[in-house]
């Protein structure tokens, strides 16, 4: 018997990853960058066995059985199998997976990312394969890629048909920018109408603003966020990362049917962080929001306490008060 167990962070991408131009293998349409969360708050938690006595393959998340017949799985499972030795012995057993999230799902935080950079990971290393697995753990989940690494991470588009290209590299550590913090305001909301895979293959397929995003917009807006990271320049990160999720979501809009992710307290939220920012007459605070309502702030540490207490008194009842909704270290 064999046994392994392995984390993985969640990630909140600033320059977001919106739009497929392979369904299948999971390409995107533009490069994308994100930071790993520090794993001691929040992460995804693997365990696999395997062992000549197992009859079948199973698979749990949070402790419910999932079919073992999902696509997704079957492709990471195919690709890691594909690069192992194949005399290793237990390579031709069957295996069990349980896989957890530390994290509540009322939280909003993409959970398939850490899922799938987790399960990739520890395939990896239960069947000793070296070298690169972010492009393996993408055919799981897209942003799942990004949590490989940790820090700042890049994932690159890549330009082949097949994908191999199509990986994840860090830019720096998370120890770059120690100060750096992220707080997620949970918003209540209903369950959202599009999962981001259905979303982004509306957008995809109807929106013409989405075209421009990729191949005008996010190319040099992805050099000059590596570049703020590189210096540490909150100003231009805080910029850039409010513009690009902007940008997302007016393509989410210009979709037809039009997708909405955002409610009036994410659109509140927004608000008052520009007014938050013109008092300060910097930028000090950065909202991003993903597929759903949640909004999430990137800010320096200094900078927690003092806009913390300003939500507090703007929203008390609209923002979920629970444990995520304070400052998550990178
Ligand atoms: C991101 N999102 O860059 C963007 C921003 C949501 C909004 O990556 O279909 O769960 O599995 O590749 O990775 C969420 O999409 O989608 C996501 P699939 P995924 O973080």
């Amino acid at each position: 018997m064999k046994m392994i167990t392995c984390i993985a962070p969640i990630n909140m991408a600033v320059i977001k990853y919106w739009g497929k131009r392979d369904e299948e293998l999971i390409l995107p349409i533009n490069d994308s960058i994100s930071a790993s969360l520090s794993t001691d708050v929040m992460c995804a938690k693997t365990t696999i066995v395997t062992s000549a006595l197992l009859k079948e393959n199973k698979f749990w998340l949070n402790g419910q059985e999932q079919s073992f017949d999902s696509p997704r799985l079957t492709n990471c499972l195919r690709a890691i199998k594909k690069r192992a030795d194949e005399k290793l012995p237990h390579l031709h057993w069957n295996i069990s997976i349980c896989s957890e999230n530390n994290f509540p799902t009322a939280a909003g935080l993409a959970s398939s990312a850490a899922g799938y950079a987790c399960l990739v990971y520890a395939l990896a290393q239960l069947y000793n394969i070296e070298g690169e697995i972010s492009n393996i753990a993408r055919q799981g989940s897209g942003s799942a890629c990004r949590s490989i690494y940790g820090g700042w991470v890049r994932w690159h588009k890549g330009n082949s048909p097949v994908g191999e290209d199509s990986l994840a590299k860090q830019i720096v550590p998370a120890d770059h920018w120690p100060e750096m913090r992220l707080l997620v305001l949970v918003v209540n909301d209903t369950k959202k109408k599009y999962s981001s895979a259905k979303g982004m293959a509306i957008t995809t397929l109807t929106s013409s603003l989405i075209k421009y995003r990729a191949n005008e917009i996010v190319p040099r807006r992805i050099e000059a966020m590596e570049q703020a990271i590189l210096n540490k320049n909150f100003q231009s990160f805080a910029e850039l990362t409010m513009k690009d999720s902007n940008s997302m979501h007016a393509c989410c809009l210009d979709s037809f049917p039009p997708i909405a992710y955002m409610n009036e307290v994410s659109h509140s939220i927004i608000q008052l962080v520009h007014l938050y920012n013109d008092y300060k007459k910097e930028l000090t605070v950065a909202y991003t929001v993903d597929a759903g309502p949640n909004t999430c702030i990137y800010l320096l540490e200094s900078e927690v306490e003092d806009f913390l207490s300003i939500v507090n008194f703007v929203f008390p009842n609209n923002v979920d008060d629970n444990e995520y909704y304070r400052g998550l270290k990178l």
